[in-house]
This record gives C-alpha cells, structure tokens and sequence, in this order.
C-alpha cells in the first residue's frame, strides 16, 4: 500500500509563505496571464491560477482572447506586457491556436518576466545551474519527491517523456540533485524494463493508463505529470492508479497531486520575478 501524496496540501503550504512573504514586505506582484482561444482544459487551469494569486496577495490581469488572434497581435501584447511595471510575470498559457507559433511567442517574453521559465535564456541558466526562475511543473515535482522525504542523491530516476515543458528540464532538476536520470519517450526499446530500475518514475507522456503495474519496482516513488479525459471524461492521469499503488512506496493522484503544484511554483516565481526586477 502507499502513501498518497497530498499535492492540494503542499501548495497550499507554498502558497502561504508566499502570501505571507509578500505581506511582510508589502510587495505590489503583478501577474499576467494570456489565454488565445476556447481550449476548455486551459480555461480551467488559467481560473485555477487566478484564483491562486488572490490567496497569494498577487494581482492578476487577464487577457482572454479570441482564437482568431495573430501571432503578431499575440506578440504586440506580449512586448505591452514587458514594459507594464505593474507586470512582474507574463503567463501565456501553452497550446497556442496552430496558426501561431509558440516559439515565438516564448522569445518575445521578457526573459526577466517569463515565470515559466520557458524562455531558451532561461532554460540554458537551468542546464548550467545559474537559474532564477524553474520551471513549475518540474520544481513542483521536486517539491513533492521532498515532501516524501526520499534523497534523491544516487537514486535511479526514469522520466517518461521528453517534452521541452515537462520532461527535459525535469530530467535538469533530478540531475542537479544527483540522482541517476534515464530519459525515455516514444522511441525506447524495452521501456518497460527500463522504467522497472527506476526508484522514482515520472511520467509525463498524456495518455491515461500508459504507466502499468509491471513497468514499477516494488518500494518505488511514482509521480504522474499526466492530465488526461478516459473514456468517461473523467479526469486521470498516466498512470494505472489502482494496479500501480500497491506496488509504489509513494505515489501522486489525479487531480490533486503535480496539477496544484504547478500552480504554487508559478506563485513563488512571479515573486521571485519581482524580486529580481526591484534590484
Ligand atoms: N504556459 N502553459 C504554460 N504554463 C504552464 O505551466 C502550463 N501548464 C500545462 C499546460 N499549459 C501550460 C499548466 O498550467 C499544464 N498545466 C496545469 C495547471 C494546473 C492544473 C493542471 C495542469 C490543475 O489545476 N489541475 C488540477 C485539476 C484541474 C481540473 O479539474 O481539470 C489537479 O488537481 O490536478
């Protein structure tokens, strides 16, 4: 039987030191966020980030826009948002309607207001270890493995997946900690061995039941990114809860495991955010 992971509860605790950091201080923090579109699952999770910045003391400015957008409407906005000294952070929600590139759009973010740490100045601070900013869902992940108490220092750790959001800088922030990282992904031969070596599996594929029973060591931690519809429209993960548990030491549910994390880890950037431009 394992323990679950109670992510509702450790951002919570995150979201009050920062509540708490900026009522010491008297900080004004000024977040914006960007949603293009009617993508459903992305209107849920920008409330959800509006919701936290008002128990965070943090001002949010929304700026819902139409799918239609252009990029170079999109970008305008963006380069507005930069020199808005009430903005410490700019959030545009990832997907993109397809007609706009997200790269682009990533490059014209402020390096110094981009707290998603999506920007390539700032992913290439976090290969090197010179970072401000993480980026959320990683530093949320990391955040949980602590909560564990599990020392990630020489553990073997597998992350399946290797997108530029989730999988590639997760994999930064394990090695950082020391730990043995294996990145695998759509190309990996024998990816279930593989991912049976791992003392904490990641998994951030996007695809509900992908993580079964016999891809997970007895006794491992099990941390799952995923946020999928099933069959029933029901909200799941990647991982095979049911058969999965009783196997891990440790694991995250869906809903209310990494999903709540993200979202406090924005909470502490955008402060970290304002920090950095007050110097
Ligand atoms: N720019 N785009 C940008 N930054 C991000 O950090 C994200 N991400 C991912 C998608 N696009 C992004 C998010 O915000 C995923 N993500 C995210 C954020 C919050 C939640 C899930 C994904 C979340 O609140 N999850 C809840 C359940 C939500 C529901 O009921 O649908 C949970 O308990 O897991």
């Amino acid at each position: 039987m394992a323990k679950i992971i109670d992510g509702k509860a450790v951002s919570q605790k995150i979201k009050e030191e920062v509540r708490a950091e900026i009522e010491r201080d008297g900080l004004k923090v000024g977040l914006a966020v960007v949603i293009v579109g009617n993508n459903q699952a992305s209107r849920v999770y920008v409330n959800n980030k509006k919701k936290a910045c008002e128990a965070c003391g943090i001002q949010s400015y929304e700026y819902a826009l139409p799918e239609e957008t252009t990029e170079k409407e999109l970008r305008d906005l963006v380069r507005t948002l930069n020199d808005d000294p009430n903005v410490n952070g700019i959030l545009v929600q990832l997907p993109l309607p397809k007609h706009i590139t997200e790269k682009k759009i990533i490059k014209t973010i402020s390096p110094k207001k981009d707290v998603d740490a999506f920007h390539a100045e700032n992913v290439g601070r976090i290969v090197i270890g010179n970072y401000a900013f993480l980026p959320c869902t990683p530093a949320g992940v990391m955040e949980l493995i602590h909560s564990t108490g599990t020392d990630v220092e020489g553990k073997e750790c597998v992350v399946i997946g290797r997108s530029n959001i989730v999988g590639k800088p997760m994999a930064m922030l394990l090695l950082h900690e020391n730990a043995t990282v294996t990145i695998c992904h759509s190309h990996t031969k024998n990816l279930a061995e593989v991912c049976r070596r791992a003392d904490i599996l990641v998994s951030a594929v996007g695809k509900a039941d992908f993580v079964t029973a016999d891809m997970v060591k007895e006794g491992a931690v099990v941390i799952d990114v995923g946020m999928n519809r099933n069959a029933e429209n029901k909200l799941c993960g990647d991982v095979k809860f049911d058969e999965v548990e009783p196997k891990a030491s440790y694991i995250t549910p869906v809903p209310g495991g990494v999903g709540p994390m993200t979202i406090a880890m924005l909470m502490k950037n955008t402060l970290m955010a304002k920090r950095l431009q007050s110097k």
